[in-house]
């Protein structure tokens, strides 16, 4: 049986939406609209793996919701909703839960890296956090996930999941209709020259919400001067910029801001080069300081507009809620079917 392609991914409410998450996701949500059906997920049920306030958390949510509609994402063409109002993916990550290994789940790198030290204390759901995204994107069978680099290995765990529940159950799968198997394996689509942005004060470390010095990133709601001082100040080294890629090695910093221009301009890091290469921070900060506020200060304005319409953003919501349920439901009943739950 032909399957449809159709791409989901999620992004979630925790504060401070980052150029990171943009260039390193939403861009290529924008991207993904012209080639398939797609499911845009606020993904709140994530967000409280770690305790968020709740107040913060509804907030949070509505302005991912403005960021995916001011970046251009089509919400009546495609879906965009809350995770939480399908309860599909709580039920779908149980089942998710029984097929993953123990092993499987020791083995991923953000729960280590997010637990740290105090690794006992941890939520149990921060731990399973992998198969509630496994859940996410396998209840609505969908074939591409696009994604930042730091996702890459939880998608090679849904992966698993999915090929081991259409093996466990293959003749169940078979049974109603899915001789291939229920889920096909999602791809993971991590590209472009944007795919890990690091922090604008230590290149070896990712750029993320949590990092407490807020001159580490540039969130979506910077305004042009927010965006420019970042920039300006960003941690670079004394050497100027070498004219091919290879040259980029083992300078993180300048091969980071390298890739943040590529991305925003849309080419690759050696075309940067071939215009830069030997050139002085001096000279090219302000150029991507004039790029990233050419880009990026509509947005922020955009968001800024959306978000005052509390109305409008919640009846997106609404609406992406409830077609998400149809697909969902459908397919919940067949996988409800294929482990043996029995239903009326
Ligand atoms: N620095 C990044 N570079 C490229 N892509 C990134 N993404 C996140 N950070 C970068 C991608 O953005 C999407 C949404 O991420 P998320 O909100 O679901 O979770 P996250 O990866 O945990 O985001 P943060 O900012 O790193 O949050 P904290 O600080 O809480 O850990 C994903 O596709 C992700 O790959």
């Amino acid at each position: 049986m032909k399957i449809e392609k159709r791409v989901f991914s999620g992004v979630q409410p925790t504060g401070n939406l980052h150029l990171g998450n943009y260039l390193g996701a939403i861009v290529n949500f924008v991207e993904m609209q012209k080639e398939a059906p797609c499911l845009f997920c606020v993904v709140d049920m994530h967000a409280i793996t770690l305790w968020q306030d709740p107040d913060e958390l509804r907030a949070s949510t509505r302005e991912v919701t403005a960021a995916f509609l001011a970046a251009g994402i089509d919400a009546k063409k495609h879906i965009i909703f809350n995770q939480s109002r399908v309860d599909g993916h709580a039920y779908l990550a149980w089942i998710c839960n029984c097929v993953a290994r123990v092993g499987w789940l020791n083995r991923m790198t953000q729960f280590k890296e997010k637990a740290g030290k105090d690794r006992e204390n941890a939520s149990l759901g921060l731990y399973a956090y992998p198969s509630l995204m496994a859940a996410d994107v396998l209840l609505y069978r969908a074939t591409h996930v696009p994604v930042g680099d730091d996702q890459k290995q939880h998608l090679e765990l849904a992966r698993d999941i999915a090929q081991k529940f259409n093996s466990d159950f293959d003749e169940f799968c078979e049974r109603y209709g899915y001789p291939d198997g229920f889920f096909p394996l999602p791809e993971p689509m991590i590209s472009g020259p944007a795919t890990r942005i690091m922090s604008l004060r230590d290149g070896t470390r990712k750029m993320s919400k949590s990092e407490p010095s807020d001159m580490s990133r540039i969130n979506l709601t910077d305004n042009a001067d927010e965006i420019a001082k970042k920039l300006k100040k960003a941690k670079t080294d004394p050497e100027p910029l070498p004219s091919d890629v290879e040259g980029l090695k083992d300078r993180a910093e300048a091969d980071n801001l390298v890739g943040i221009y590529a991305a925003l301009a849309k080419t690759d890091k050696a075309s940067v080069l071939g215009e830069f290469g030997g050139a002085q921070f001096s000279k090219f900060k302000p150029a991507l300081v004039e790029l990233a506020v050419e880009k990026l200060a509509p947005i922020a304005a955009e968001m800024k507009r959306i978000s005052e319409d509390r109305a409008y953003i919640e009846e997106v919501l609404k609406d992406g809620g409830e077609r998400a349920n149809e697909i969902a439901s459908k397919h919940l009943r067949v996988v409800k079917d294929i482990v043996g739950f029995l239903q009326s």
